[in-house]
């Protein structure tokens, strides 16, 4: 195997794409009594089951050299479009099992995964031409179970998004859900005590009701990506309470081609078309354009500027850092649990900063930035208060601070607590070199393996990405959605 680390790209992928040929020639539906475990030790994916126009395959997907998710992808580019099982990989081995008795099971005894559709009464497994896998039952008109109805990272052209779904970003961090009347992007925090999951909203696109209105009393509204181009929100009506225009919107060819939104690792939700000419995804949609407005673009305790000039820290005395952001201690949770009396935490104060979407979080009045200060101060569950002078707005933050906004302008000021740290910058410093330490191991031993495994998953987990999306961040660029992922997961133990 090792031979394919020399072979060209062009070769590579010939190769790929003959072994997609061969592993897609499965069967147009399932039926009960069907069953396959993986079979492949190196093939980036295994197909299980095609729909008419070859587009779509349900497969064994390889994730992390040995982990197993089953999942519906885009064949020509190998991207994920819909997983089972998204936070809970199986192993990649011929022990876990994935079945069909009326009900599709996987399940695995080593990892202890057992997914399951919960169908009783199906008899055939059949996908569709829009990427819909479903569970029918001759007897009954619609489908016992669809994939539609439990996206996980991404919403395909024509799949109805309601109030009762979400879509969640790969890393976990991040959530698209609906409310009322807006659909609204929101951070994921552990609540203060770890128990649960608390939502920061931090994008919201409220419906314009310039083509229908909503009316109350008449049920949820709900969104669909439209293949015309755009993005839009109904409710009762087969008119749109709202529309977010693709840059594609109305133009042929690419009202032709197949339209996706995703909710990136980032937080922003990004819409594409697929380019059969040049097989590649283009970018045509963002949410958040302004990269200052993502939900964490400089990491814990960074200052964003608009306008370009990047990332700094909000300690002064701390250097911004690509990939290592500005801190990496713990922030999670509350101090209240610790021995208060000043020597749980540090202060840092900055003037010229202000809460990052501010319209979106709530504030109190106070008449000066040191009333302001002192109510966070005094209580336990605040890590950081944001004063304007001239509005006399105090905005208090109960949970773990995140990027400040740099507004530049004196009269806005900030009061931050920082945990005091055992272990301090050593933490990141380690585990980027095991990082470096495993990846190096991985090139000397398994080259074939891994540059296989690479060029399948930049295809299929970045390949969206590509020269042409357009989605240049500038000097964000090397601030790698992963590396602000140990980040924030080391913030978040
Ligand atoms: C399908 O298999 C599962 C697991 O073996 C079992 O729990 C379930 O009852 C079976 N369903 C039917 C309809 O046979
Ligand atoms: C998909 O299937 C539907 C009905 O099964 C059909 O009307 C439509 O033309 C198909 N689309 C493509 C692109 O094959
Ligand atoms: C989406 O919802 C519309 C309106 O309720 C319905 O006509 C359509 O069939 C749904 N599409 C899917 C794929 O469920
Ligand atoms: C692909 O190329 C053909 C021929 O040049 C053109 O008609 C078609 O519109 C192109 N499709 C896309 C999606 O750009
Ligand atoms: C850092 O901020 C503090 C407090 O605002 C200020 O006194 C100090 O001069 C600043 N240091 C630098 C190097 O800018
Ligand atoms: C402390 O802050 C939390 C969260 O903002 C708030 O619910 C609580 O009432 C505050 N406690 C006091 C004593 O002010
Ligand atoms: C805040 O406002 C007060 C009254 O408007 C003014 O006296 C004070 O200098 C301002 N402080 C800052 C830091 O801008
Ligand atoms: C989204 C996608 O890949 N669509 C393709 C489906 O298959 C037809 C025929 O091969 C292509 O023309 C489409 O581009």
């Amino acid at each position: 195997m090792s031979s394919t680390a020399h072979m060209p790209h062009f070769l590579l992928l010939l190769f790929l794409s003959l072994l997609t040929a061969l592993t897609c020639s499965a069967s147009p539906q399932i039926y009960i009594g069907f069953s396959a475990s993986p079979q492949s030790q190196t093939a980036p994916f295994e197909s299980l089951l095609t729909d008419p126009t070859g587009n779509f395959s349900l497969c064994f997907l390889r994730q992390n050299q040995n982990q197993l998710a089953l999942g519906v992808i885009h064949v020509a580019s190998s991207q994920p479009l819909w997983l089972a099982n998204p936070t809970h990989f199986a192993s990649w081995s011929h022990t876990t099992h994935l079945s069909f008795n009326g009900t599709l099971i996987l399940s695995d005894p080593k990892t202890n995964l057992l997914w399951s559709t919960a169908t009783n009464d199906g008899d055939t497994l059949l996908l569709l031409n829009t990427s819909n896998l479903q569970i029918l039952n001759k007897d009954k008109a619609t489908p016992l179970w669809q994939s539609f109805d439990f996206p996980t990272t991404t919403l395909v052209q024509d799949q109805n998004f309601t109030t009762a779904m979400s879509l969640t970003s790969q890393n976990g961090l991040y959530s698209l859900r609906l409310g009322n009347d807006f659909m609204g992007l929101y951070a994921n925090y552990p609540e203060n005590d770890g128990s649960s999951l608390r939502q920061l909203l931090y994008w919201k696109r409220t419906a314009l009701e310039a083509k229908a209105v909503i009316k109350q009393g008449q049920g949820p509204i709900y969104a669909r990506v439209n293949k015309e181009g755009y993005l839009a929100m109904y409710q009762t009506s087969a008119k749109p309470v709202d529309v977010q225009k693709f840059d594609s919107f109305q133009q042929t060819p690419t009202t032709s081609s197949f339209l996706l939104v995703r909710l990136e690792p980032d937080g922003n939700l990004k819409g594409y078309y697929w380019n059969s000419n040049k097989s590649s995804w283009v970018l045509n949609y963002q949410a958040i354009t302004e990269t200052c407005e993502l939900p964490l673009p400089c990491g814990s305790y960074g200052l964003c500027t608009p306008g370009g000039s990047g990332c700094s820290c909000l300690d002064n005395r701390t250097r911004f850092e690509p990939g290592v952001g500005c801190f990496d201690g713990s922030s999670s949770g509350d101090l209240c649990s610790e021995k208060m009396g000043g020597d749980s935490y540090a202060v840092i104060r900055r003037t010229g900063v202000e809460p990052p979407h501010k319209e979106l979080v709530g504030h109190v009045t106070a008449p000066s930035f040191a009333e302001c200060e002192g109510l966070c101060e005094r209580n336990c569950s605040c890590w950081g208060a944001l004063y304007n002078n001239a509005s006399g707005f105090c905005y208090l933050m109960d949970y773990p601070i995140g990027t400040m906004s740099g507004s530049g302008e004196q009269y806005k000021v900030g009061y931050f607590k920082v945990r005091k740290s055992v272990g301090g910058k050593k933490r990141v410093g380690v585990r980027v070199g095991v990082v470096v330490g495993v990846m190096v191991g991985i090139v000397v031993a398994g080259v074939g393996v891994w540059m296989m495994r690479m060029r399948w998953r930049r295809k299929g987990m970045n390949g969206m990405l590509g020269e042409e999306s357009g989605a240049s961040p500038g000097p964000y660029r090397n601030l790698g959605s992963d590396s602000f992922k140990s980040i924030e997961m080391s913030g978040q133990r």
